[in-house]
C-alpha cells in the first residue's frame, strides 16, 4: 500500500438522488473490513463558497446550483493533496447560514477515496483527477420528493421556499450542468443509493484495488 496511488472514485448526479446514501453504505460495510485507514468520504457541499461577506439577503439569492458556487479549484488541491499522501483540512459548509463555519475537518490519505456532489463532472480539471466516475440515474420526481421530506427536516426549509428553489435553479440547473454530464460517466446506477447489486458491484471493485494496492 505505501507506494502505490490512491484510487478517487466520484458519485455525482442530482439532488436528492441518493449519492450521499450510495457512498456512506459504501464506506459503513467496508470499514470493518478494511479500516477507517482504508477508504474516506469527501463532500461536494463542503467546497462551497465562503459567503460571510454576504448579507443574509444575498446568500439566500446564490444559485447554488451552478457550478460557480463551488470552490472547485480548492477540492482540485485537496484531491492532488491526498494523492501526494498528503492531508487535508476540508472545510465545514452551514445549510442554514448558507456559508463556512470557522471550523476545518483534518482528512488523512487513504487508498480509496470516495468523493460524492452534485456538479463534480462540470470541471475539467477536477473532473480528471477521479478515476472511477459514477452518475446516479434516480428519476427526477423520486427525486423530488426526497428533496422535500429531507429539506424540511435536516435543512430546515418551508415547503414554499423548496418549491421556489426548485422551479427557479435546481430543476434547470439538472437540465443544463448535471444531466449532459452522465456522458462523462463509466457507471450508471439506476434505482438510487439503496441499489443493493450496485453498492456490491462497487465494494468488489475496491476489494480488488485495495488487494492490488497491498
Ligand atoms: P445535495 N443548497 C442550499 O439549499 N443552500 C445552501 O446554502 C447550499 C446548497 C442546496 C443546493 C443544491 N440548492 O441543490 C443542494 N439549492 O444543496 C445540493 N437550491 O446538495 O446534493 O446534498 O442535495
Ligand atoms: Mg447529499
Amino acid at each position: 500500500m505505501p507506494n502505490s496511488k490512491p484510487t478517487i472514485i466520484a458519485i455525482t448526479g442530482a439532488s436528492a438522488s441518493g449519492k450521499s446514501l450510495f457512498a456512506h453504505t459504501i464506506y459503513e460495510e467496508l470499514v470493518p473490513e478494511i479500516g477507517e485507514h482504508g477508504i474516506s468520504i469527501i463532500k461536494e457541499d463542503a467546497y462551497y463558497r465562503e459567503q460571510s461577506h454576504l448579507s443574509m439577503e444575498q446568500r439566500v439569492l446564490t444559485n447554488y446550483d451552478h457550478p460557480d458556487a463551488f470552490e472547485h479549484t480548492l477540492l482540485t488541491e485537496h484531491l492532488k493533496q491526498l494523492v501526494n499522501k498528503q492531508p487535508i483540512k476540508c472545510p465545514v459548509y452551514c445549510y442554514k447560514t448558507h456559508t463556512r463555519t470557522d471550523e476545518f475537518i483534518e482528512i488523512q490519505p487513504t487508498p480509496i477515496v470516495l468523493v460524492e456532489g452534485i456538479l463534480l463532472f462540470s470541471n475539467p480539471e477536477l473532473r480528471s483527477q477521479f478515476d472511477i466516475k459514477v452518475y446516479m440515474d434516480t428519476p427526477l420526481d423520486i427525486c423530488l420528493i426526497r428533496r422535500i421530506q429531507r429539506d424540511t427536516i435536516e435543512r430546515e426549509r418551508t415547503i414554499e421556499s423548496i418549491t421556489q428553489q426548485y422551479l427557479t435553479m435546481v430543476r434547470p440547473m439538472y437540465y443544463q450542468h448535471i444531466e449532459p454530464a452522465k456522458a462523462y460517466a463509466d457507471v450508471v446506477i439506476t434505482k438510487g443509493g439503496k441499489n443493493r447489486m450496485a453498492i456490491e458491484l462497487l465494494k468488489a471493485k475496491i476489494r480488488q484495488l485495495i488487494s492490488k494496492k497491498q
